[in-house]
């Protein structure tokens, strides 16, 4: 009986193992949002608001754009979240909701 449990034992270890660590690269994932910044008046406030967004752990990109006013933003699901996104623009001086698309 020993002899049969230990190996089921090992393989059922090393199937954890294996199933934590591709959560892992799930988890790595990327994710792009859209946020609305009806608030940026003139070329010089997308500035500010990507500086802002550049500034919340887990961010990797954001680019801000004055034409259509609006910030897309690129971040690590596991660090950071919209809430977080939305908060640091709010806190630059400009309120953003995420962008239905
Ligand atoms: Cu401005």
């Amino acid at each position: 009986m020993q002899s049969i449990l230990r190996p089921t034992f090992l393989f059922l270890t090393l199937l954890l193992g294996f199933i934590s660590f591709s959560q892992n690269i799930a988890a790595a994932e990327s994710k792009t949002v859209v946020l609305d910044i009806p608030g940026m008046t003139c070329k010089f406030c997308p500035i500010t608001v990507r500086k802002a967004l550049n500034k919340v752990p887990g961010v990797t990109e954001a680019k801000s754009e004055f034409s259509t006013k609006t910030a897309t933003v690129t971040f690590d699901p596991a660090k950071t979240n919209i809430e977080a996104l939305m908060k640091a623009t709010a806190n630059a001086g400009y309120k953003s909701t995420l962008k239905n698309k």
